[in-house]
């Protein structure tokens, strides 16, 4: 077909294809999330509800995008760790991060009444996303020990804070000043001295947020079981009761991966092999 003499505008597309050879990730992270909590009422500081419907989103995503070898979930974020070779989208970066964050969002919406019930959205959620190129396996694992360190010292902060202000009767104010300055093990000789809590007996989904990895090929053969009921028990935050059945096989963590273990037991996830 013969050009028009307008065509030239495609000249100002900006080229944003991804390093070959380095690790995709995708994060994408509630838009003002404090007050789309607030606005719906979450438990503080962690809302079964609003985490596992974050999960479902994102298995979402990771039932479209084969590639896609983990996701991290914490908070009001997920991250989506592409194998370093993909090829989607002939590694457009915004073409992948924006189809990553409207498909996640759209199914954050989608699977809402499943999780809220009767409770109604007040109105349309957002997500950002960005991408990051990471050229190592170390760059990736600190990338993720970031994500999850950062899950660590929010929930244990906000566990604290929550505590003060629900059970002791302190202000926001009151609250957040008590724990200025304080360290790590202050905070839990607080939540146990004052409020008779081992930190360490919370779920495991609050102190370490969620991984999703694929199952392996072995696991596959050996058990042909729906995929959740596959996973360990424990493993499983939530429950599946929909007709949608996922095509991905995957299993719902919410292990410990700043340690070598997780590695060492999933190796299939750096190698790059499902
Ligand atoms: P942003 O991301 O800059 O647009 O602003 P926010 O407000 O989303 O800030 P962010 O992402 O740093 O922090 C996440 C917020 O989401 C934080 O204020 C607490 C809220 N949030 C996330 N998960 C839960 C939950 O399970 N329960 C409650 N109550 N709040 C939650
Ligand atoms: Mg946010
Ligand atoms: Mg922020
Ligand atoms: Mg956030
Ligand atoms: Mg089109």
């Amino acid at each position: 077909m013969a050009k028009s003499k307008f065509e030239y505008v495609k000249q100002f597309e900006a080229e944003d294809k991804c390093l070959p050879n380095c690790w995709i990730v995708i994060r994408v992270d509630g838009k003002s999330f404090h007050r789309f909590a607030d606005v719906h009422h979450f438990v503080k500081p962690n809302d079964d509800r609003g985490l596992n419907l974050m999960t479902r989103a994102a298995q979402c995503v990771m039932d479209e995008y084969k590639d896609v070898v983990l996701c991290y979930g914490q908070s009001d974020e997920y991250s989506f760790v592409f194998k370093k070779n993909t090829n989607v989208f002939n590694r457009r970066g915004s073409k992948i991060m924006s189809n990553v964050v409207s498909l996640f969002t759209s199914s954050y919406v989608f699977y809402w009444p499943r999780y809220f019930n009767t409770q109604s959205m007040q109105y349309p959620p957002a997500f950002d996303g960005r991408v990051v190129l990471y050229p190592g396996d170390k760059n990736l694992r600190d990338y993720l020990a970031w994500r999850q360190a950062d899950c660590h010292i929010n929930n244990l902060y906000n566990t604290c804070f929550w505590k003060l202000v629900q059970e002791r009767g302190l202000t926001p104010a009151q609250s957040q000043e008590k724990l200025k300055g304080t360290l790590s093990s202050d905070k839990n000789e607080l939540l146990f001295n004052d409020f008779s809590l081992n930190y360490n007996n919370l779920p495991e989904m609050y102190r370490k947020g969620t991984v999703i990895i694929h199952q392996k090929e072995k696991e596959l053969d050996a058990n042909s079981m729906s995929p959740l009921e596959r996973s360990p028990r424990n493993s499983v935050s939530f429950s599946f009761q929909g007709d949608y059945i996922p095509r991905t096989r995957v299993q719902i963590l919410h292990s410990d991966i700043i340690s070598e273990k997780f590695w060492t037991e999933h190796p299939q996830i750096l190698d790059g092999v499902k």
